[in-house]
């Protein structure tokens, strides 16, 4: 994905904020997670880092003081957007930078909230200082080691699921070439980076991350196909997550559930842990109230799998105000792909959520 930078634009259409498909009476003043199963974690992500460095805002997380009254209030899992990756997290060969990942993960504690690590195997956003070096395969092999190592053990105790390998696949269901650590050591190193990763935090539980896997297909074969190899070998593989980044250009994910009761069936856990719905956005920018109504059932959809599924335990989106989306930045004709306005106001898919956790089983 290339970057084209587009800053957010501001709007709250009062005539579209209201709810169609529930009510805001219903739980008025309540949020998410206080309506939530006890068993089910409401995650968002944490903005800051990636994308938000080049847009005419200060870091939201650091400053952004309403943003993160609505961060403490209305979620109790969170998962740092881009500030445990590789290029923010780990700068230069010989230095880490833990302060914004340290605050995200004091923060969540002061809140209730739990942390989901993100990530530590990834193609993207890797620093140069890898990228453009020279080093052998043992050299790599140690580097890897070490990040995990540090990283990991850093917050041991302090994250509850941790985004070992992500995004590993390309859409053929083949190992992606571009991913570094495939490409010059092989698959076999997503063993060892679980095996690492639970060294140095036995209690975390260790995913398999990706998009595109919200529907049956060879990508979803190819992580079964994993998880069965990786569990026969005894690796701590723990969870299999789908992102869901959804567009409305392809459908809602009607078969969702299906494909996280495979991964149940071999005994993983499951997550939803980057949801977002964009939609193609007429001129003017403003969605009509009939988009609104069908992203909110999207949305719907996907955490009612993630409901009808035992072992679907954290249920994230990927960002809570349009103020902040990564959505326009990379598709600049589509947007609006969270749960509330840039004022926070909440839209259909926010109420239609915390109906649906209100009146989810316990
Ligand atoms: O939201 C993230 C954005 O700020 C970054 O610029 C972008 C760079 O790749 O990554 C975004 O988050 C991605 C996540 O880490 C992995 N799955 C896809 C997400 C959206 O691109």
């Amino acid at each position: 994905m290339s970057f084209v930078v587009q800053p957010a634009q501001a709007h709250s259409p009062s005539s579209l904020g209201s709810p169609s498909l529930s009510s805001e009476s219903s739980h008025s003043g309540k949020s998410l997670r206080s309506v939530a199963p006890r068993y089910l974690r409401i995650g968002t992500a944490v903005a800051g880092g990636g994308h938000h460095v080049d847009q005419p805002y200060p870091d939201p997380f650091t400053y952004d003081k309403p943003y993160r009254k609505v961060l403490a209030k209305e979620f109790n899992s969170a998962s740092p957007e881009n500030q445990m990756k590789w290029e923010f997290i780990h700068p230069e060969r010989n230095r880490y930078n833990f302060g914004p990942a340290d605050a995200i993960v004091r923060f969540a504690r002061e809140n209730g909230q739990v942390v989901r690590g993100h990530t530590l195997l990834w193609h993207s956003q890797n620093p140069a200082w890898l990228n453009e070096g020279t080093f052998t395969k043992a050299e790599l092999r140690q580097i890897l080691k070490s990040h995990i190592f540090t990283v990991v053990g850093r917050y041991k105790g302090k994250i509850q699921q941790w985004d070992v390998a992500n995004e590993i696949f390309n859409e053929n269901g083949e190992y992606r070439q571009e991913n570094i650590w495939i490409r010059e050591l092989g698959p076999g190193i997503i063993a060892d980076a679980f095996r690492w990763a639970h060294e140095a935090d036995p209690r975390a539980k260790l995913f398999l991350n990706d998009y595109g896997v919200e529907w049956p297909g060879v990508k979803v074969d190819a992580y079964e196909a994993l998880a069965k190899q990786l569990l026969a070998q005894r690796v701590p593989l723990h969870g299999f997550a789908s992102q869901a980044h959804l567009s409305m250009r392809y459908g809602a994910p009607d078969q969702l559930a299906g494909v996280l009761q495979r991964f149940d069936n071999l005994g993983l856990e499951t997550a939803i842990t980057e949801l977002d719905v964009r939609m193609d956005l007429p001129e003017g920018g403003v969605p009509t109230a009939e988009q609104l109504t069908t992203q909110a059932t999207y949305y719907k959809t996907v955490l009612d799998a993630c409901l009808a599924v035992d072992s679907c335990h954290s249920f994230t989106i990927w960002g809570f105000t349009d103020k902040y989306s990564w959505v326009p930045v990379f598709f600049p004709t589509e947007g609006a792909a969270t749960v509330m306005w840039d004022d926070f106001t909440r839209k259909p898919a926010y109420y239609t959520l915390r109906d649906t956790l209100a009146r989810a089983l316990r």
